[in-house]
């Protein structure tokens, strides 16, 4: 029996039913590979997933360091989602920097029962009071939705009294199945009101946006490093140190890089579809798919200086690195990792591994779609559902003053036969071997099933399942927070994270405990109810 029917046969008849088109082994049948992916966890089941709110105030509007984010609900929200993510942001000079603080308006019994709105203008007055900033985001919770309050309403009424920007989500927490949904929301947000609403233009002979970068532990700092040592003009990242300041003005860059491509996907096709600005996959994470991204930006321009400045940065980078990651792979060299995050980092350091000769036998996504899995030619084949029509689409048309094309259909066309992967993402499926296990919406029980049956020598994963990992016998690094360690990306990164998993690998902690369900079983039956 293969691992996966291994994992299957322990779930009660329902349960298999519903989790089987989830878990694939790669190639082990005569069929395409494919898997079901953004529908609803099974109840009862704890999955690793967040909600919207998550998605939208954590992950893609929190980040823009110079707008103010308020949570409209109860202070849970606000707390538990206050500096978890290390979303780094350097405050500039003269500049504001609102990532370290929280603010709520802290919806009580009788708010709830009588109406926020009124409750949150006045939180709104006091924040321009103390702060005065240029920008707010008003992020709903749960309640918020139920009772009602108009947040959209309110930023109007903001925007007219106080003559700033304020936008309005409605990413109440139940929306849609996962984070996923709030990724959604939030780009919908920024695309209608802040991208394409200032007239800085860029300087440089080339400049750029990061889509899909957050700054974790001071990635997008090494990528801008690295990138500005070539001579690029970073305009704007999306939203890692980010600002509403830059962000008006992406729409004037040249190219948009994507790195992660679940959370910002819409804005990169509606900016191609409004201004005409291409948009590239890339992957900092790791040596070899760092130089690859960098050839393809190069490529992309056809500038013969810039490929050869392009060609010298990457020697002098990998000069330095050399020496330390060669250590680093000696010492790593045919072990095994598993890797359950949420949309995008279970691929992206499959190559980062890899350098460092580690293969990844195990990876899943918490809330990532099909294409992130199997590519976006796979987009036309996904059915909406009840929940994914929930969320809204909009459809953006050719901006009559910005748009411009880059290059013709031809001209692309040629590009991507060179290679250069422009408007597209192929998904994890292609970068994984046959026998390899892929899960989507995992849990902690297949965790623990696949670690017993494919025993890797390190599982990478977040917060919720790190130390039922240990306890396993299996030391687990957060690809999340990064352990509080990092940067990851780049050429730097990669030598910290080398030293961080030949660190966690050798340190034999785990492997020496006895938990006390290794000597007695704790719990008999089946997963999912119904004894069959
Ligand atoms: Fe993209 Fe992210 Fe991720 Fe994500 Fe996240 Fe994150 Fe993540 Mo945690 S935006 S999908 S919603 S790469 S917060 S920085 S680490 S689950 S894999
Ligand atoms: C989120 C944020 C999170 C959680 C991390 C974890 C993050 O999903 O809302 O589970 O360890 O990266 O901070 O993904």
């Amino acid at each position: 029996m293969n691992e996966r029917d291994l994992l299957l046969e322990k779930y009660s008849s329902r349960v298999f039913k519903n989790r089987k088109s989830h878990i694939s082994q790669l190639e082990m049948s005569d069929e395409a590979d494919t898997i079901t992916a953004n529908t609803r966890a099974i109840p009862g089941i704890a999955t690793a997933r967040g909600c919207c709110y998550a998605g939208c105030k954590g992950v893609v509007v929190g980040p823009m360091k110079d707008a103010v984010t308020i949570t409209h609900g109860p202070i849970g929200c606000a707390f538990y989602s206050w500096g978890t993510r290390r979303n780094k942001a350097r405050t500039e000079e003269g500049g504001q920097n609102f990532v370290p603080y929280s603010f709520c308006t802290d919806m009580r019994p009788t708010d709830i029962v009588f109406g926020g709105e009124k409750k949150l203008e006045e939180g709104i007055d006091e924040i321009m009071t103390l702060f005065n900033p240029k920008c707010i985001f008003i992020c709903s919770t749960c309640p918020i939705g139920l009772i009602g309050d108009d947040v959209q309403a309110v930023a109007r009424r903001v925007e007219k009294k106080y003559g700033i920007k304020a936008v309005g989500f409605s990413c109440e927490g139940y929306k849609g199945v996962s984070q996923s949904s709030g990724h959604h929301i939030a780009n919908n947000g920024l695309m209608r009101q802040i991208i394409g609403t200032g007239d800085k233009k860029p300087m440089g002979k080339y400049s750029l946006n990061i889509l899909g970068e957050y700054n974790i532990g001071g990635d997008g700092w090494e990528e801008e490093r690295i990138l500005k040592k070539i001579g690029y003009e970073i305009v704007s990242v999306f939203t890692g140190d980010g600002s509403y300041e830059t962000m008006k003005n992406a729409h004037l860059a040249d190219l948009n890089l994507v790195m992660c491509h679940r959370s910002i996907n819409y804005v990169a096709e509606m900016m191609k579809t409004k201004y005409g600005i291409d948009w590239l996959k890339v992957n900092f994470i790791g040596i070899g798919s760092t130089c690859k991204t960098l050839r393809m930006i190069a490529e992309y321009f056809k500038d013969p200086e810039l490929l050869a400045r392009t060609e010298e940065v990457i020697a002098e980078e990998l000069e330095a690195v050399s020496d330390d990651m060669e250590y680093y792979r000696s010492m790593l060299k045919g072990k095994t990792a598993g890797i359950f995050t949420g949309g995008s980092r279970s691929h992206h350091y499959q190559s980062l591994l890899r350098d460092l000769g580690v293969e990844t036998i195990i990876a899943g996504y918490e809330f990532a779609h099909r294409d992130d899995y199997e590519g976006r030619d796979i987009i036309a084949e996904i059915k909406p559902d009840a929940d994914s029509k929930n969320i809204e689409e909009i459809t953006v048309s050719p901006d009559e003053a910005f748009y411009k094309e880059r290059y013709s259909e031809k001209e692309l066309e040629e590009l991507k036969e060179k290679g250069i992967e422009i408007d597209t993402y192929d998904g994890m499926f292609p970068d994984m071997k046959k026998g390899y296990m892929v899960v989507d919406d995992y849990n902690m029980f297949e965790t623990d099933e696949l670690i017993h049956s494919m025993k890797p020598d390190i599982f990478f994963s977040g917060i919720k399942d790190k130390y039922s990992i240990q306890k396993q016998g299996v030391v687990s690094r957060q690809l999340h927070s990064y352990d509080y360690s990092g940067p990851y990306a780049g050429f730097n990164g990669a030598v910290i994270f080398g030293r961080d998993v030949t660190m966690s690998i050798y340190t034999k902690a785990w492997v020496l405990t006895t938990p006390p369900w290794k000597t007695a079983a704790l719990l008999g039956g089946r997963i999912g109810g119904e004894m069959n």
